[in-house]
């Protein structure tokens, strides 16, 4: 079982990572990215699933050409833990060198 974060842990790495929100009703968190179009959302994408497979954690998300919105949760923990913040922290990576 994996450990959901705790009230501050969760404070404390949402402080750290811009522009990521709890999400309305479910213990989440979110943010949505704009590409310039496409190739640049769908490439971005791409680089967050190998990553997502390789750490078996996966996001729930949503694309619309170059808007992709991406809510993070650990469906084992049934709320947030450590996994979410780590793979938002590569997500922050990936979009900055989009
Ligand atoms: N992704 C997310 N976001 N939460 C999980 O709890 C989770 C996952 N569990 N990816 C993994 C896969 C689990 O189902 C497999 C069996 O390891």
């Amino acid at each position: 079982m994996i450990p959901k974060l705790t009230g501050a842990e969760r404070q404390a790495a949402l402080a750290e990572l811009s522009g990521w929100k709890p999400a309305e009703g479910r213990e989440a968190i979110g943010k949505t990215f704009t590409f310039r179009d496409f190739n640049e959302a769908f490439g971005f994408m791409s680089r967050v699933a190998l990553m997502a497979e390789r750490m078996d954690h996966h996001p729930e998300w949503f694309n619309v050409y170059n808007r992709v919105e991406i809510l993070l949760t650990t469906h084992d923990a049934g709320g947030l833990s450590a996994r979410d913040i780590a793979l938002a922290r590569f997500i922050e990576t990936a979009a900055a060198r989009a």
